[in-house]
């Protein structure tokens, strides 16, 4: 199984509240490596701040992947969504998710996250949100495709989304955007809140030919093992199905953020992954 951790790129700062590691970009590279992780996340707010070709080598150098681009950033640190009570802020915030997206391809990051960047209905009102949202990742997924990039959808807990829940509403939505290059991202932590049984979940994705990446946290937000989530049925689910992404962290800095990268690879190396 591939591994990855969350951590943030220099335009980003402070670090995101869920982002691993602590140093300069290029240590929490190196730190990374050497607990034998597969592949980064980027946390990315302001592409445009950034060089592609210096990101792309430092990851190289380091002898990792860019397992994924995470749009969280530019909701948490730029506070834009695609969905906003602004028509400004939601204009804005399609012009970064291209632009993620070209970084992405830059990169040869094979995805770009849509968590809470989305943003939510009642920001919007009315019963054209839903509408609107579909049409910008109709546009994005048009682009991301072109580039080779695909974008998963992220069905969040009820206390920080109003919509997109579930693997199976996840699976609604991108069935009304009808673009093969838009598929799901399954976040442990939510699952936990909002899923019947979190295999189950695992299996719609993998049925629908939509689970793409997935990200780690346990019930309580801390490295797996720190909390009551049985990531051993979540493997062993994985493995029958065939799942051949990456497993992400993305999870609090707890004790601090060296120890919970390090204690998330301890534990899912030892249950197999
Ligand atoms: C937020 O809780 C989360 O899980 C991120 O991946 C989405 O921005
Ligand atoms: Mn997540």
């Amino acid at each position: 199984v591939k591994l990855a951790l969350a951590t943030h790129t220099p335009d980003v700062s402070p670090p995101p509240p869920v982002a691993l590691l602590s140093g300069s970009f290029e240590q929490r590279l190196e730190k990374a490596a050497r607990l034998g992780y597969d592949g980064v996340e980027l946390m990315i707010a302001r592409p445009v701040r950034l060089d592609s070709a210096v990101i792309g080598a430092q990851v190289r150098a380091a002898g990792l992947q860019v397992a994924a681009v995470s749009s969280g950033p530019v909701f948490m640190a730029d506070g834009l969504t695609l969905l906003a009570s602004e028509q400004k802020t939601s204009h804005v915030a399609s012009t970064r998710l291209e632009e993620l997206i070209a970084f992405a391809h830059e990169l040869q990051a094979p995805l770009v996250t849509i968590g809470s960047f989305r943003g939510r209905l009642a920001w919007v009102g009315g019963k054209w949100a839903r509408k609107h949202l579909v049409e910008i990742l109709q546009s994005c997924a048009e682009s991301a495709r072109q580039l080779g990039v695909r974008l998963t959808l992220e069905p969040l807990n009820r206390y920080e989304t109003d919509f997109i829940r579930t693997a199976a509403e996840g699976l609604d939505f991108c069935a009304e955007v009808g673009d093969e290059a838009l598929g799901l991202l399954l976040d442990t932590f939510h699952m936990n809140i909002e899923e019947a049984d979190p295999c189950t979940a695992i299996w719609q994705g993998m049925a629908a030919r939509k689970l793409w990446h997935i990200h780690l946290g346990d019930s309580n937000r801390r490295a797996p093992g720190q909390g009551h989530i049985d990531f051993t049925a979540i493997i062993n689910t994985l493995a029958e199905l065939g799942y051949d992404g990456y497993l992400s962290a993305e999870l609090l800095p707890l004790p601090d953020a060296d120890a919970a990268a390090r204690l998330t690879i301890e534990h899912m190396r030892r249950l197999g992954a």
